[in-house]
């Protein structure tokens, strides 16, 4: 073979070892770069995850101060349980229900026969008959006026106690006055005849001058002076003279008030005076009658305005004032 030839056939070996190792670099370089796109993929799956793991650690920190402020209310919520608890078994010591009574007190007074216990009792009991009424010496009625409820602490009572005196014993009223430890009110009782029976057993009321004489004398200034003095009037709220038996006279209601009050204005101008020269009681003078209803409702009502303070009125009292004031306007 010549020269040429041999080398043309070197050359040509050669060549096709150069292409062999072009394709082989090629295909390395190809690699490279595959890695190279791989790494940089991790590199960024890599800082996603880590962003993900910052998030969850944060996420975790919250978590953990909940459950720590969680913790805490759960500790709170059973010391309130407890203390709760406790205070149940105290107030199962507790009686139950307690009740305070507050008791006012009401005298009556008045000559035998005028009508004491009849009005008393259709205070304490308004659907009292007076053919129930019974003589007697002393008695003593209690009537509940209003109940207070609260939260906490007892149910408070309002009681007026009214006593009650049979005539003859007149003076024993008047010793209880100083005796007592307070005198709310005082209630005296006059009326205008007297009750008899008739043939068929049925009462009836005869106008009488000469008993109305008969009471104003029963109550003399120097007798009702001792009711004004300092120790009484300080607690006593109310002087009231009830004139009873309206019904023994005749006329409309204004015309027998008129009668009534003019029967007895020795007697209201004297309680009228000892009130201006004491300066402090106050004087209600009422004509009714315990028979018929005229004015009973109205001396309820003057007495618990007079005596209950108030903060003791409870709604159904309310509603007793509020229907004698519109009923039956003094
Ligand atoms: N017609 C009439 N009779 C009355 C009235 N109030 C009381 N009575 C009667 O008078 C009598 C004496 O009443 P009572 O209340 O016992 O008088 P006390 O002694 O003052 O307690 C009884 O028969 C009563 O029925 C009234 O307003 N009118
Ligand atoms: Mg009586």
């Amino acid at each position: 073979m010549s020269s040429i030839t041999t080398l043309s056939v070197i050359s040509s070996v050669l060549s096709v070892g150069g292409i062999g190792m072009s394709i082989q670099l090629l295909r390395t370089v190809r690699a490279y770069r595959d890695i190279e796109r791989q790494l940089l993929s991790r590199q960024q799956e890599f800082g996603a995850i880590s962003q993900q793991a910052s998030a969850a650690e944060l996420a975790l920190g919250e978590l953990r101060s909940s459950l720590s402020e969680a913790t805490a209310q759960k500790q709170q919520r059973e010391e309130e349980y407890v203390a709760l608890l406790r205070q149940v078994e105290a107030l199962k010591l507790q009686p139950r229900n307690e009740i305070v009574r507050r008791v006012y007190n009401i005298v009556t007074v008045g000559m035998s026969q005028c009508g004491k216990t009849a009005l008393t009792l259709k205070w304490a009991n308004p659907l009292f008959r007076l053919r129930d009424v019974t003589p007697t010496q002393f008695v003593k009625y209690e009537r509940t006026v209003s109940r207070q409820f609260s939260k906490s602490g007892p149910i408070v009572e309002h009681v007026f106690e009214i006593r009650d005196w049979g005539g003859e014993h007149m003076a024993n009223a008047f010793i209880e006055l100083f005796t007592l430890e307070s005198v709310n009110g005082m209630l005296i009782v006059v009326d205008l005849g007297e009750t008899q029976q008739d043939q068929d057993g049925r009462m009836s009321v005869k106008f009488s001058e000469e008993r109305v004489r008969k009471q104003i004398e029963a109550f003399p200034e120097a007798m009702l002076k001792l009711c004004f003095n300092e120790r009484i009037v300080s607690h006593c709220k109310t002087f009231t003279l009830f004139i009873n038996k309206s019904d023994a006279l005749v006329g409309d209601l204004q015309q027998v008030e008129q009668q009534a009050l003019l029967l007895y204005a020795p007697l209201i101008s004297t309680l009228q005076r000892l009130q201006r020269e004491s300066g402090m009681v106050d004087i209600e003078v009422l004509v009714g009658s315990a028979s018929s209803g005229h004015n009973t409702q109205n001396l309820f009502a003057h007495f618990i305005e007079k005596i209950l303070p108030l903060d003791a009125y409870d709604p159904a009292l309310l509603q007793m004032m509020h229907t004698v004031s519109t009923e039956s306007p003094r």
